[in-house]
């Protein structure tokens, strides 16, 4: 039997949205690559998903629908058919619904990227019905909000023109890990000459091959950034001219950075003060100077703020200019997507639900309702995401999820420890198996998805369960008919001219196109923003009492911000993910679960000498809110006082039944509500023998 290649994109939440191709013989995925003609993939892919087969084909792929038989969490399940169970999920909601709608919680995140797969039909569905709205908040919205106060939205420096900066300041972010094909852009840069900085507070594999790193303390970021800013303008190394054509408010913000001298921003930071005055003084007189930020900065209580001061940079020496200066957080603002074709917000009508923050979802799965909160949640419906692992305080979550009145349904390609709390488990299709359409968040390239084979055993897409589902509540609205290539079509707004001669057919047919903007975004300034300028001073923000400036916002959990806690818990904790692992997926693929072996604690030989610990023992991670045992390794790759704690580990693959998040908390970010993952105190002892 000849094999035959079809054009695909990986479904992963990463910058770097690959085209793949896959290779498929007599209706199997034999392998996949990436197609060596798309510009950023470059024919590569990550050691995870060149492994995709792997998962898809994986012993433990659901197969068929799944019943609940024994206590919530211990993962004891009976098969039942498809009617069965969608009869049974569709009695139970319209009960809950008829006592009120929004006792209902969706909570998704990016298990998928693909805009069909995620928020398409599932939240015409929960539109329909009325359900509260999830408020996701859970990786980038800190960032996203400080960014689009000063820039306007998610765009930026087109990632290809990386290569040919020749200054590069990676911040927060760890970019061989996270975000591969970016670092291959900077690498051809490197190689012609550029001085890479890395911003970060332990020396990640990034950092190593970095010129200069400056590691600072987590959530000191804003304090980092105007001191920058104060060096640049004290030595008038700015760029009037576009300061005064495309900005607001340089004197608000002069005054503002003038608090900042080195010394006290490198006091409050842990680093030293010539570090720096050389950063300011690369940044000001090497061009084209870019900055690739990513979120690793922004999980802290001071997040949208940091991202908002460092914003503020590339507009100041006028860095923007430059096709390879300026800065790049995400790329996602510049598709142009018709989130409401997509999400029928208009299905609502007239009600406005709650909106319920999924970084705290332990709070929300406990508390009783009021009539501040509103009704209590009675059902959660989970697909694409898997919070039992992935979301803050777990063992809050964990109390949430084993409430016997909560009626749980998990839509999932794995029994993960978040199936295991499910009343209803519903096998999910791999990108393999379904239609899909890809924007990016770290490049300019529109992505098709084909399926390359048929659904394994009786697994259904997402889109499938939730048509469904409608049909059963007599939801006979015509958009509940759409099918997964129409959805996929209605995806690329027809209207936007950065769209033009992109639509889901030329796509299916090519893999991805590009799409159509200006590669130095902001050269002219245009900044969608209020102003049509760069905002650093926002007048939206002074109209609504808050700081019109960028922020100095501490972290919740540090001693000067809490010096009773620090003084139970002296460490801080970070905890960003193990290369290996994509948030908590692929954890349960041997061949990449063995390159990790176990969840694994970095710790300053400092910091174990005074507590007695050895090199690989085994310790008790803990504070307030929980306990986490680990085996620690002793580095200087992190600084003294700060602990380094890698994710997102599945509980029951993990020694003690839980991972990292049984000690993070459920506070909100400075903006956008995010998750402080990295805000974190703790302590660290010997286990008990
Ligand atoms: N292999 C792999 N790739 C991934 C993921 C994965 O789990 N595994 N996750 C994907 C997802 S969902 C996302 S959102 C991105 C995340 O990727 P990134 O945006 O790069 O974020 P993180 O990996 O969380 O953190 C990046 C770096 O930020 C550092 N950091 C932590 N706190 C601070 C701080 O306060 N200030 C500064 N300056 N740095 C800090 C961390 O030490 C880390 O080295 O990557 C995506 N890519
Ligand atoms: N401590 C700590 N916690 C973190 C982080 C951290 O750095 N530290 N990172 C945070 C970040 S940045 C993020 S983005 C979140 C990520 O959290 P999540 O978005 O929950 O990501 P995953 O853990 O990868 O889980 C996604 C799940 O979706 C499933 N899935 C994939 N495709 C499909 C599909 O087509 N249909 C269905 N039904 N299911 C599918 C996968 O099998 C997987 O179990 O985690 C956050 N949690
Ligand atoms: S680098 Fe990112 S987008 Fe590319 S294959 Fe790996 S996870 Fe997917
Ligand atoms: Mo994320």
């Amino acid at each position: 039997m000849p094999t035959h290649t079809v054009r695909a994109a990986c479904p992963h939440d990463c910058p770097d949205t690959c085209a793949m191709l896959v290779t498929v013989r007599d209706g199997v995925a034999e392998a996949v690559r990436g197609d060596p003609d798309h510009p950023t993939t470059a024919g590569v892919l990550c050691a995870k998903v060149a492994r995709y087969t792997e998962r898809t084909y994986h012993r433990d792929r659901l197969l068929h629908p799944l019943r609940r038989v024994g206590p919530k969490g211990t993962g004891r399940f009976e098969r039942v058919g498809w009617n069965e169970a969608l009869d049974a999920i569709a009695t139970r909601l319209g009960a809950i619904a008829a006592r009120d709608p929004q006792a209902v919680l969706p909570y998704s995140y990016a298990g998928t990227m693909g805009l069909v797969q995620g928020e398409s039909m599932a939240a015409r569905f929960f539109h329909r019905l009325g359900a509260s709205l999830l408020d996701r908040t859970i990786c980038a919205s800190a960032g996203a909000s400080g960014l689009r106060l000063v820039l306007g939205g998610a765009r930026g420096t087109d990632v290809e023109q990386f290569a040919h900066s020749r200054l590069i300041v990676i911040w927060g972010s760890n970019s061989i890990t996270s975000n591969l094909h970016f670092w291959s852009f900077a690498q051809q840069a490197k190689r012609a000459g550029a001085k890479l900085w890395c911003i970060d507070p332990w020396r990640n594999d990034t950092a190593e091959k970095c010129h200069a790193h400056i590691q600072l303390r987590p959530g000191t970021d804003a304090a980092l950034a105007y001191a920058l800013m104060h060096e640049l303008i004290r030595h008038d190394w700015v760029d009037h001219d576009y300061i005064a054509r495309h900005t607001v408010g340089f004197a608000q913000l002069r005054a503002r950075a003038a608090e900042w001298p080195l010394e006290r921003a490198a006091a409050l930071c842990g680093v030293a003060a010539a570090q720096i005055a050389e950063l300011a003084h690369d940044y000001a007189r090497v061009a084209p100077a870019a900055i690739r930020a990513n979120y690793g900065l922004q999980r802290v209580h001071g997040g949208g703020n940091a991202m908002r001061a460092i914003a503020c940079l590339p507009a100041l020496t006028g860095s923007w200019r430059h096709a390879s200066g300026g800065l790049l957080l995400s790329s996602s603002g510049h598709f142009g997507v018709d989130q409401a074709a997509l999400e029928r917000p208009d299905l609502l009508g007239a009600r406005r639900p709650r909106s319920i923050n999924m970084s705290a979802l332990g709070d929300a799965l406990l508390h009783p309702g009021d009539a501040t909160f509103g009704p209590r949640v009675d059902s959660l419906v989970v697909y694409n995401s898997n919070p039992m692992a992935v979301a803050p305080d777990s063992s809050r979550v964990a109390r949430g999820l084993a409430r016997e009145d909560l009626f749980t349904v998990v839509l999932e390609q794995f029994q993960t420890d978040t199936a295991d709390y499910a009343d209803y488990v519903l096998p999910a299709t791999t990108q393999l198996e379904h239609v899909d359409v890809h924007k990016a968040y770290g490049h300019r390239y529109w992505l098709a998805n084909n399926p390359a084979i048929a659904p394994l055993g009786e697994a259904r897409p997402n889109t499938w369960v939730f048509r469904e589902l409608a049909a059963r509540m007599g939801f006979d609205e015509p958009c509940f008919a759409d099918s997964d290539a129409t959805i996929a079509a209605q995806a690329i707004d027809a209207r936007d001219p950065r769209n033009s001669g992109i639509d889901f057919a030329r796509l299916r047919r090519d893999g991805w196109a590009r799409l159509h903007d200006a590669t130095a975004p902001f050269a002219e300034g245009g900044f969608p923003t209020p102003s049509g300028r760069c905002e650093f001073f926002s007048a939206g923000e002074a109209a609504a009492g808050r700081d019109p400036l960028p922020a100095v916002v501490l972290p919740y959990e540090c001693a000067e911000a809490d010096p009773e806690r620090a003084a139970s818990y002296p460490l801080a904790m970070i905890s960003p993910p193990a290369r290996n692992f994509l948030n908590s997926s692929f954890v349960n693929v041997d061949a990449l679960r063995a390159r990790e072996r176990e969840p694994l604690l970095l710790l300053h030989p400092q910091d174990a000498a005074a507590r007695g610990i050895a090199d690989g023992a085994m310790v008790r991670c803990f504070n307030d809110r929980g306990s986490y045992p680990v085996r620690c390794a002793l580095s200087d790759r992190t600084r003294a006082g700060l602990v380094v704690g890698f994710g997102v580990w599945w509980r029951k693959l993990s020694a003690g039944g839980v991972n990292v998040n049984e000690l993070t908390h459920q506070r909100p970010a400075d903006l956008g509500g995010g998750a402080c993952f990295y805000d974190c105190l703790v302590e660290v002892e010997p286990a008990a023998a």
